[in-house]
């Protein structure tokens, strides 16, 4: 049997616990890590190999740009953070340049992978990946709002008693400030949430605003997307057909084309197998126009 392997790009906060998340859930058979830090990806690899005696069998090391060969799925989660006095738009160019060079030393080693994006704006990343990589686009895939959608779930679970499991609802549009929920979709067993207005607005702000819920906090968000990373890895891996909300290219989808967005995907061996045809109502389909022309109006300051 083909063994399977998954190359995690920056060994930061998310990638560092995406790839032990990867590791606890047995998902691979080879796990490489590469980091502009080598020693930080070294360490890492040491850390989690030691832990090998307690775990069972899974070849975990730090590697190189050659080490992309034969790999099933590329993670990329590398990226630079924001220096003193510089603005969100230089961050973002400086961001591409990085993701440009990821890319051209990538592609020499593989071009048969599934790229699986989470670097912020993960949107932009991923979009500017695809037309990087020139793969087809159903196998470059940003993470989306696939987090933003779990941490709605839950919330929702929290309102209701419910397991978040068993909540369907979706956060669709850009995975930042301009999201949306899809609350005319939202249901438990089929059944119209029982929520009022306030409770439905608590909840929507809350998952919208967590992650700088979490930033203060502790600096950085990484279990859940750790999970939501792992959860994209487990639906390509086993062909599931899983419906997840990731970001990909969007094509007169509901009016909005040429942007990668969060929306509900067919995520399978293939990467996005297909986009959901989902009937939303027309003030969610203003606020999807409005996230789309927010990307579309950052990805114009990159002057491609
Ligand atoms: P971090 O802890 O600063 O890690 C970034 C890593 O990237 C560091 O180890 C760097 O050395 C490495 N790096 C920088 N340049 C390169 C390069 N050229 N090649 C290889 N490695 C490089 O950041 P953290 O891990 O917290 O976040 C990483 C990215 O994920 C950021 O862009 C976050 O905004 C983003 N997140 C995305 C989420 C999502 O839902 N998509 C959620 C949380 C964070």
């Amino acid at each position: 049997m083909k063994k399977s392997k998954i190359v995690v790009i920056g060994t930061g906060a998310v990638g560092s616990t995406t790839a032990y998340t990867l590791l606890l859930r047995n998902r691979m058979d080879e796990l490489v890590l590469i980091d502009a830090n080598h020693n930080k990806a070294a360490g890492d690899a040491l850390d989690m190999n030691h832990g090998m005696a307690f775990l069972g069998q899974a070849d975990v090391w730090a590697g190189s740009y050659a080490d992309c060969a034969g790999a099933d799925i590329i993670i990329i989660t590398a990226g630079a953070a924001q220096k003193p006095g510089e603005s969100r738009t230089d961050l973002l160019k400086r961001n591409v340049a990085i993701f440009d060079s990821i890319i051209e030393q990538v592609l020499p080693y593989n071009k048969d992978a599934i790229l699986l994006i989470a670097s912020n704006p993960v949107d932009i990343m991923s979009y500017m990946a695809y037309r990087k990589a020139g793969l087809p686009v159903e196998r470059v895939i940003g993470s989306g709002t696939l987090l933003d959608s779990g941490r709605f779930r839950y919330l929702i679970g929290q309102k209701l008693n419910i397991d978040p499991r068993s909540v369907h609802a979706h956060i669709v549009g850009e995975h930042g400030d301009s999201e949306l929920p899809l609350w005319s979709l939202a249901n438990v067993a089929g059944s119209e949430l029982q929520l009022t207005d306030a409770e439905r607005e608590e909840v929507f702000s809350n998952t919208r605003d967590a992650a700088y819920q979490i930033i203060e906090a502790k600096g950085a968000t990484y279990y859940a997307i750790a999970l939501a990373l792992d959860r994209i890895c487990t639906a390509i891996l086993s062909d599931e057909g899983a419906v997840l909300n990731v970001s990909t290219l969007l094509n007169d989808y509901h009016g909005v084309s040429d942007v990668y967005l969060g929306v509900p995907c067919v995520i399978d061996r293939s990467g996005v197998r297909k986009i959901m045809d989902i009937t939303i109502s027309e003030e969610e389909k203003v606020l999807f126009h409005k996230s789309a022309d927010k990307i579309k109006g950052l990805i114009a300051t990159l002057q491609l």
